[in-house]
């Protein structure tokens, strides 16, 4: 009796096995206009993502549309895409819809900007992020904190999306990784973010050119900035805490940008003996913008987050209602006790 093979459907294994990762792959497959968006004051790992992402759609023969609620930093704009940005009251002027929006590496929509809803664009939104939290914000969320970057799943998405990663690819996502782990030296550098770089290397990705970008690109006037905040230093009595403020007025005066204030916080970091680092930033909103740094094991993002802020254990971001001095002291004396009782 001849014997009936049934042939098994081959299912092709991705490279990272988790049903809702599975399912924004399928989704992303089978859509047409798709909406890129992430969070305000963009970083590296932001605008890679969207940038590497939206190259890969096109690759599909899909129309991505890339928005956000600021504008590109000066650094990332050698990236390709990154002069057709819109932004959100642009998309409600067309009354554009989108067959689904990628959110990335945000963790609360709000982050996306206080007074967008991404609802009124699509009835799909599906969320990438790498930062620690409990709650999921899209339709379809995948958030694996054990990954460097947002960068570093996008590039899982889309080699697993069948897109061929070229050398304007491999460099958009390996400038996310690069920024995101500090020049591979924060504590979110893996061994698999060295696998994820060094395949992007042999794709095509120049590590020298990525760095000169991200690095060796600033405005006289940053450095001029970052010369005056640097001048603020300030110590709690303890020496474990150290501070630097930013103001409106200052930036204005240095005719810079308030994304000209991004890292400036990491030079402060270099302090021996300090545990903590702050940035306070007011920009005259009525709100103080706080960056958190921690130098060793004290847990900044745990601080954060009971001020509704997030990020990591050592680079962390929140915002604070009130004056500045008021602010600048109330969160130094809260942080001594924190760091007592880490
Ligand atoms: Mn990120």
């Amino acid at each position: 009796m001849a014997k009936i093979r049934v042939k098994k459907k081959k299912t092709m294994a991705t490279r990272i096995n988790d049903k809702n990762y599975i399912a924004i792959i399928d989704k992303l497959k089978n859509a047409g206009h798709v909406l890129i968006t992430s969070h305000i004051n963009p970083d590296g790992d932001n605008i890679s993502s969207s940038v590497a992402l939206a190259l890969g759609l096109m690759q599909l023969g899909k129309s991505p549309t890339l928005a956000l609620n600021s504008p590109v930093p000066h650094v990332y704009k050698f990236m390709p895409l990154t002069d057709k940005y819109v932004s959100f009251g642009d998309l409600e002027r067309d009354r554009q819809r989108f067959d689904c929006a990628a959110v990335l590496d945000v963790g609360n929509l709000k982050r996306v900007g206080d007074t967008t809803d991404i609802r009124m664009f699509t009835d799909l939104i599906l969320n990438l992020d790498h930062h620690v939290r409990t709650e999921m914000c899209g339709d379809i969320s995948f958030v694996d904190s054990s990954f460097s970057s947002t960068a570093e799943i996008i590039y899982c998405l889309l080699i697993d999306l069948g897109v061929k990663i070229t050398s304007e690819i491999a460099d958009a996502l390996y400038i996310g990784i690069l920024t995101d782990t500090g020049s591979f030296q924060f504590q979110n550098t893996t061994a698999s973010t060295f696998r994820t770089a060094s395949e992007l290397v042999a794709f095509g990705a120049s590590p020298e050119a990525m760095a000169k970008r991200a690095y060796f690109t600033n405005r006289a006037a940053k450095i001029v900035l970052t010369g005056k905040v640097l001048s603020t230093l300030s110590f709690d009595k303890t020496g474990k805490v150290a501070w630097i403020t930013a103001t409106r007025e200052v930036i204005d005066s240095c005719k810079a940008n308030s994304d000209d204030l991004e890292n400036v916080i990491n030079n402060v970091t270099t302090i021996e003996n300090i545990e903590v680092a702050i940035l306070f930033r007011d920009l005259n909103d009525g709100k103080i913008k706080l960056s958190l740094r921690s130098r060793n094991d004290v847990d900044v993002q745990k601080y954060a987050l009971k001020y509704g802020g997030g990020g990591h254990k050592k680079a962390s971001g929140m915002t604070v209602e009130g004056d500045l001095p008021v602010v600048v002291q109330k969160v130094v004396t809260e942080l001594q006790e924190f760091i007592q009782n880490s």
